[in-house]
């Protein structure tokens, strides 16, 4: 007993030796792709990308709070295999052994996701990485402004309200004019919401309050009030509506016209720039391994 007690800490101790020499040929999860924020009632891609060194790969499992959901075992037949854990449905057809893809993410997708490696060789051929997960929720709707009226001249009163649909967290919320974030005297809250029909959701409302002046105009004499909603890094819309003021009008005139604008599409282009980063990274490691 003594003396097997005496070989696992000699064992330890010399796996730990061998750790601080830096060994090259052990497994090593060179990166983690999970986003660490992804929108509830959408998909996402889980990528775990590792060197073997000079080994090769035995298993690659993923865990969601120490549970396992998906194994790659590429001399296994069939080589992948599921296992339920609550919240996370996975898409066989799109996974491999470093990828795994998850579908209809909800609330409870939410966790710490753990990507393992093990190599064949018997020993120091094991890594793991994990990551944080939030599943937020994102508006239905872009943000929405109440109590606008048809016109708005000199000395008229502004006195509007901007909501956002339920989410999950709370959207933050910002008044432009013409452009130009609104003096903080204008604004009143944000003020939170929370709907009593869905639970876990909150709507968020900004309120803009002002006299119009000649200086609320631009050179065409177009007062542009605008409403951006935000939940970073996932989800901006904004809103706007333009007035036209006859008296500052200098060209033809234009009836008031209100545009809804919709700019939802910034986690895509950040998505790319990353890409291109982690292409980079992965070029790099290639090199200095060669
Ligand atoms: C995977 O692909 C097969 C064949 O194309 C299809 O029948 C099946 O529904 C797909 N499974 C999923 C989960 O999409
Ligand atoms: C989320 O988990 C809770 C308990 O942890 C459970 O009661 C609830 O039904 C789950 N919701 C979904 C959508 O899976
Ligand atoms: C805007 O919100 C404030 C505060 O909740 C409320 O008192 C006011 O009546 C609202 N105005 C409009 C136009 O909805
Ligand atoms: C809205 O602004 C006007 C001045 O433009 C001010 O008299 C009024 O008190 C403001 N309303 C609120 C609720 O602050
Ligand atoms: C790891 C990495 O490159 N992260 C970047 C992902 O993209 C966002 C937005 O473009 C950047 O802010 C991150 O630094």
């Amino acid at each position: 007993m003594v003396l097997t007690k005496m070989r696992v800490s000699m064992l330890t101790f010399i796996t730990f030796f061998m750790w601080m020499q830096g060994d090259v040929d052990s497994v090593r999860i060179v990166e983690l792709r999970v986003s660490a924020h992804m929108a509830e009632g959408g998909d996402a891609l889980l990528g775990c990308y590792y060197d073997m060194g000079h080994d090769s790969l035995y298993s690659l499992k993923w865990y969601k709070d120490d549970r396992e959901f998906y194994r790659y075992v590429p001399k296994a037949h069939p080589p992948m295999r599921t296992f339920f854990v609550p919240g996370v449905k996975v898409d066989l057809n799109l996974s491999s052994a470093n990828v795994v893809a998850l579908k209809h993410l909800v609330r409870n997708s939410s966790g710490v996701y753990k990507c393992e490696v093990k190599g064949e060789m018997p020993s120091l051929t094991m890594d793991s990485r994990k990551q944080h997960v939030t599943i937020d929720l994102l508006p239905k709707s872009g943000p929405q402004v109440y109590g606008l009226r048809k016109d708005y001249h000199i000395g008229s009163h502004v006195d509007v309200n901007c909501t956002t649909s339920p989410s999950r967290p709370e959207a933050q919320l910002k008044w432009l004019i013409n452009g130009k974030p609104a003096p903080n005297a204008y604004l009143h809250g944000p003020y939170l919401v929370i709907p009593t029909n869905r639970p876990y959701t909150y709507q968020a409302k900004l309120r803009l309050n002002y006299t119009v002046l000649p200086s609320h105009f631009d050179d065409e004499g177009v007062m542009t009030l605008k409403c951006q909603a935000t939940i970073p890094p996932l989800y901006l819309q904004e809103t706007s509506f333009k007035f036209h003021e006859p008296s500052l009008r200098t060209t033809l005139p234009m009836p008031a016209t209100t545009t809804e604008t919709n700019t939802g599409d910034i986690a895509s282009t950040g998505c790319l720039h990353n890409m291109t980063g982690v292409l980079i990274i992965l070029l790099i490691f290639q090199v200095l391994l060669v």
